[in-house]
């Protein structure tokens, strides 16, 4: 039986046979924590989404909420995604990756790339600030409703400037690589993250985005790729992908999209 175990076990030599990834995020939505997930479906890397487990498996935002409120495990994260490894805790979306990369083949070896890898990832960060305060401007404590005036000002700006400066600057560097992957010639998490910024922004503003992917058909045609992926389109065809909603970080309100 342990030897049968022991060949069933992951053969990435850098994981321990008792390496347990608890994510935590909040569980009605994709948000930060898709990015997380996508790299662990893609890498085939088992782990556990916490709080969508229920409260009686030690799951549910209770279990998420009580470590934030801890000081047991060391440094606090501000907000999830957070990771759980062990007695590390982890924060912030392009931190946890920048782990996850080189211990699941997701990024290439040595420094440059990954220092590269981790830029990439933290201007995805600042974009999907952008994106979220296109419905949330003034505040993420008040409701969408409360802030629609301004919402619509931000957006417009936004879905003019902001989303083809972007979106023009990853087509960018992925034609600086030769087009199709970010980062050296292997599948990395920032190929995954911009596969999901892309489906996310189509979700939202469909209009805009029609008119910007004119432009960035390596971009397009990335996303494509990433899709068609054995496990990424498994995971994508499962109930563990969340449908998008106007609960998410990509939200669809017409009125914030571009003009016909
Ligand atoms: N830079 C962080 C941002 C984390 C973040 O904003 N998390 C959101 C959910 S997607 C949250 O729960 N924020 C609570 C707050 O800002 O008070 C990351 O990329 O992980």
């Amino acid at each position: 039986v342990f030897f049968f175990l022991f060949l069933s076990m992951p053969r990435d030599s850098s994981v321990s046979m008792k390496t347990c990834y608890e994510l935590y995020y909040w569980p009605s939505i994709q948000g930060r924590g898709e990015f997380v997930r996508l790299a662990f479906e893609e890498a085939g890397v088992p782990y556990v989404d916490v709080a969508r487990l229920p409260a009686k498996r030690g799951g549910g935002v209770p279990a998420m909420t009580k470590l934030l409120e801890s000081d047991a495990l060391g440094l606090v994260p501000f907000a999830p995604p957070f990771l759980k490894v062990g007695s590390l805790l982890l924060g912030h979306t392009a931190n946890i990756l920048q782990y996850l990369g080189p211990r699941h083949g997701l990024v290439p070896d040595d420094e440059v790339s990954r220092l590269h890898a981790h830029q990439l990832q933290l201007s995805v960060t600042d974009f999907v600030a952008e994106i979220h305060d296109t419905h949330h401007p003034i505040s993420v404590g008040l409701y969408y409703e409360d802030q629609k005036r301004e919402a619509k000002k931000r957006a417009s700006y936004f879905v003019k400037e902001r989303l083809p400066l972007f979106l023009n600057y990853f087509e960018r560097a992925l034609v600086q690589n030769g087009g199709e992957r970010f980062i050296g010639s292997a599948i990395s998490y920032v190929d995954l993250s911009l596969f999901q910024v892309l489906v996310g922004l189509r979700y939202a503003f469909p209009k805009a985005m029609a008119r910007v992917e004119k432009s960035t058909p390596k971009l397009v045609a990335l996303a494509d790729s990433v899709a068609a992926r054995p496990r990424i389109a498994a995971y994508l065809a499962s109930n563990r992908r969340l449908p998008f909603s106007e609960e998410d970080v990509f939200r669809h309100y017409p009125e914030l999209d571009a003009k016909p």
